[in-house]
């Protein structure tokens, strides 16, 4: 008898390709059925067919305070019921702009948009209008949106330019980015040795979430910072994912280093479409109307949305609120490990701040390369036994996971019990 996800699923991809708006959600690593969420409340969603998770996702990041907040749903109610969009600018805009700015002082100005790819595709624009430079370094297992200059891997010689990841991205789109190794502090010493003067940015995710979860070490990014510097460079901080999620002040308070441009999304829109970059006041004045590098979004700043960001970084700046969400993630991936490790099976995971990794390797992965000799079909199978026990995860061993406001003791011990059985079920 096919579950009612399994016919919304086969109904999904007669009008939409893979069944999906987005390809991650298609299951396609991790094999099987989507779950067709059908509500969400707290640290929960039910799916088509009634069935309760766990959830590990929360939207990919925003639904930091958990879903369907009264304060976030109230907050969007009042906004909607003043109109949805007027394409002009409003009070609220300018609320969340100063809000950013306080919130993250490498920011002194803030350009709000719709998505994480426009707001991570605006700054590279910014950062070569406003350099005058072409070339762009990225980093291997690092992701930044779906803009052609960023479906870009790493070009056949060490410091040799990208080849697109993409049908569909002219080579020479991708010509001028310059893709290494996340965490090699040589390999861009080497890169700006070579063509530093060449270099308009070189963009990052300060805490990787597109791997699975990658810390940077601290040598490289400072390094980067250094190097950036040195050779007139503009350093582009991609914290869609880590700002406020690894901490209140993102990636770049927990390093202690400023980035000249950052791009936030994701927590700063409660789950409503909203993403933003910004940086110094004298780097943000060449964008339009003031200078000569144009972008513009007929929602930009939206006054619903705008009112969900609000709301949810009302929340998440009360006193104690990312330690109790650190500590808590922490615990989660402890007591994870600790059960792995009863049952011999080759397990570890990492935490930053409320956003963690789970890896079926014999130790924390560090690279691009150590993540991808994880053992994928381990995860899989894991994956699917802990769905199975109402637990969502990532639906591939390389994403990171998330935990809200709203997760608690009850759905640790409930999630630790189901690890039991699945790591068990791999022992066999
Ligand atoms: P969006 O265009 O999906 O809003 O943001 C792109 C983006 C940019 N930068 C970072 C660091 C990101 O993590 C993302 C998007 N993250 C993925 C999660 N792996 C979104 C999930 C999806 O593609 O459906």
């Amino acid at each position: 008898m096919p579950s009612r996800n399994d016919i919304l699923f086969a109904r999904a991809q007669q009008s939409t390709p893979g069944g999906v708006n987005s390809p991650v959600r298609a299951f396609r690593s991790v094999g099987g059925t989507p779950r067709f969420v059908a509500r969400a409340e707290g640290p929960y969603f039910w799916d088509a067919d009634g069935k309760r998770y766990i959830d590990y996702i929360g939207s990919w990041g925003p639904a930091i305070v958990g879903h369907a907040h009264p304060a976030v749903v109230q907050a969007v109610q009042e906004a909607a019921a003043r109109g949805l969009s007027f394409g002009a600018p409003t009070e609220g805009e300018i609320e969340m702009a100063e809000l950013i700015c306080r919130l993250v002082p490498s920011i002194e100005q803030v350009r709000l948009v719709s998505s994480g790819t426009e707001a991570a595709m605006s700054a590279l624009r910014l950062a070569r209008g406003a350099t005058g430079r072409d070339m762009i370094v990225k980093f291997e297992g690092c992701y930044h949106g779906h803009a052609d200059a960023l479906l870009v891997k790493a070009g056949s010689g060490l410091l040799t330019f990208g080849n697109p990841t993409s049908a569909g991205v002219p080579a020479d789109f991708a010509a001028h980015t310059l893709v290494l190794d996340y965490n090699d502090a040589q390999q861009l010493e080497d890169a700006f040795r070579k063509m530093g003067d060449r270099i308009a940015c070189v963009i990052v995710e300060p805490v990787a979430g597109n791997m699975n979860l990658v810390r940077a070490a601290p040598a490289f990014l400072q390094a980067m910072r250094r190097l950036c510097s040195q050779h007139g460079a503009v350093l582009i901080f991609d914290e869609v994912m880590s700002g406020f999620r690894v901490a209140l002040g993102g990636a770049q308070s927990l390093y202690g280093i400023a980035p000249d441009l950052t791009v936030l999304g994701k927590v700063i829109g409660g789950g409503l479409p909203v993403a933003a970059f910004g940086g110094s006041a004298n780097l943000m004045r060449h964008l339009a109307p003031l200078g000569a590098v144009y972008q513009a979004g007929t929602l930009s700043g939206n006054p619903v949305t705008v009112a969900a960001g609000l709301a949810t970084l009302a929340l998440v700046q009360q006193p104690g609120f990312y330690d109790a969400l650190t500590a808590k993630t922490a615990q989660l991936v402890r007591a994870l490990t600790a059960v792995a490790k009863e049952m011999g099976i080759a397990f570890c995971a990492d935490a930053v701040g409320g956003m963690f990794g789970l890896y079926f390797a014999p130790e924390i992965p560090a690279s691009y390369a150590a993540m991808m000799r994880c053992d994928k079909a381990r995860f899989n199978a894991f994956f699917h036994a802990m769905l199975e026990a109402g637990i969502y995860l990532a639906p591939s061993a390389f994403e990171a996971g998330f935990v809200s406001a709203q997760h608690d003791e009850r759905t640790t011990e409930a999630t630790l019990q189901a690890a039991r059985a699945a790591f068990a079920g791999l022992a066999d």
